[in-house]
């Protein structure tokens, strides 16, 4: 999930209040990480930028949690864009649906950018640096060694990351 429009911690800390319902067990979170914006308007607000894993009950899809996605990020501010890529309060994408690939208009499983994004990779290697995503051949951890923009992100300061629910892995 990403953030960089209005208080963007405090609505990442509500998006995964709002997340931790949907899942069935009890949600990872990885830490919080401010990161520079990539393939946005110029003078584009840095990012806070969070990876959650979530285990859905039996009866969830891809797109059923989509929209459910799209209602959390509704509820929490986010505006129909009017331009790519511009500032928004809350952004919650589906990176990974356990092996469940996607190619609707919709929805593309696994992300189709994941792979190459350190604001991805990054958060995503604190919940799993041994995930392979659908279809790679490469670790998350590999992955985020060749990203040539890891160094534009930083870990957000523990104080602000310290959410009593952040948890890394377990
Ligand atoms: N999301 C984008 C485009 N660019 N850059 C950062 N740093 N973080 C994001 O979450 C992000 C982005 C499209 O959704
Ligand atoms: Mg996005
Ligand atoms: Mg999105």
């Amino acid at each position: 999930m990403g953030s960089n429009l209005g208080d963007s911690l405090s609505t990442i800390l509500l998006a995964i209040g709002a997340l931790e319902k949907l899942s069935v067990t009890p949600l990872k979170s990885s830490r919080f990480y401010s990161t520079k914006p990539v393939d946005c308007p110029l003078g584009s607000p840095d990012f806070i930028n969070v990876a959650v894993h979530l285990t859905v009950s039996s009866e969830e899809t891809p797109e059923s949690l989509l929209i459910k996605l799209q209602a959390i990020e509704k509820s929490l501010g986010r505006q129909l864009k009017t331009i790519h890529n511009e500032a928004r309060s809350l952004d919650l994408d589906l990176i990974l649906f356990g092996n469940e690939i996607r190619n609707s208009p919709q929805l593309t499983l696994p992300h189709p950018r994941a792979h190459f994004r350190a604001f991805v990779l990054t958060p995503l290697a604190d919940l799993d640096p041994d995930l392979r995503l659908t279809g790679m051949n490469e670790t998350v951890r590999a992955l985020k060694q060749k990203c040539s923009d890891v160094e534009l992100v930083t870990i957000v300061s523990n104080s602000q990351a310290d959410y009593p629910k952040n948890r890394i892995g377990g």
